[in-house]
């Protein structure tokens, strides 16, 4: 059943604009976890994503548990790794980094997921990640060994974006990084937009309220923001306002 995914698809059909809180286990401790959900559920947050750069082995298990307890947001994992992997989930984006030439990034670490996932009852949606230049080096490019796409091939970043696409991934992830020093431009958001029959998220580096509606506006289906609710707790009441 792809419940997530089908949702996912229908509220796009009815022009909504979708937000993703990302929570990274390794910034956050269970125990905050039930005071920072009501604040999520109190927002315009539509789903909560979960996974990080370097988190340890069963910590995103409890996190994700917990959260589930206070919530009926969607839990979908975006993990770093396959430790990440846990069935208290409602969804897993299988992320293939299709921007760089890490096979492990590419397939081997999707190998290494299937002993966990062949009878668990996640949904799996494929998801092509693509990579691109933010003006620093962030986590994923670090801990991937990969090199971002260049803010300034934009043929190549489009072009990236629709082989995920014809090689049957269901999601495209414009991804500047967490933390970004610049979001992905939205002259990218368009251009790949424009290319895609599939839904496109975005994420890093998105900060304002500003920065969330141009990012819409550009054509993001889903916009994923982590750091400005972890650095910014007045960040849930600037996003009250609706958009
Ligand atoms: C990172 O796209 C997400 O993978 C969110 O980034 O933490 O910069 O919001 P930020």
């Amino acid at each position: 059943m792809k419940v997530v995914y089908n949702n996912i698809l229908s509220s796009i059909s009815k022009g909504k604009k979708l937000l993703a809180i990302l929570i990274d286990p390794d910034k956050m401790a269970v125990e905050m976890a039930s005071g920072f959900i009501e604040k999520v559920n109190a927002s315009i947050a539509t789903h909560i994503f979960v996974g990080g750069s370097s988190v340890d082995e069963n910590d995103t298990n409890c996190l994700v548990a917990e959260i589930k307890k206070y919530t009926n947001l969607p839990i979908v994992l975006f993990p770093g790794d396959v430790t990440q992997i846990t069935n208290h989930a409602d969804a897993l984006l299988f992320l293939s980094l299709i921007s760089g030439d890490n096979p492990e990034y590419l397939i081997g670490k999707h190998i290494k997921a299937v002993s966990q996932l062949r009878h668990s009852s996640l949904e799996v949606i494929p998801t092509g990640y693509v990579l691109i230049e933010n003006g620093k080096q962030t986590a994923v490019e670090r801990v991937t060994e990969t090199k971002p796409l260049a803010r300034r091939q934009a043929q190549q970043i489009v072009d990236t974006a629709k082989a995920g696409e014809l090689l049957g991934m269901q999601l495209i992830y414009l991804e500047a990084g967490s933390g970004a020093q610049h979001p992905v431009p939205l002259e990218i958001i368009s251009l790949v937009k424009q290319e895609l029959n599939i839904p496109l998220i975005v994420g890093g580096g998105i900060r304002t309220k500003q920065h969330l509606e141009a990012a819409y506006n550009a054509g993001a289906n889903v916009v994923v923001i982590g750091t400005a609710f972890e650095v910014n707790d007045s960040f849930f009441d600037e996003l009250k306002i609706q958009l």
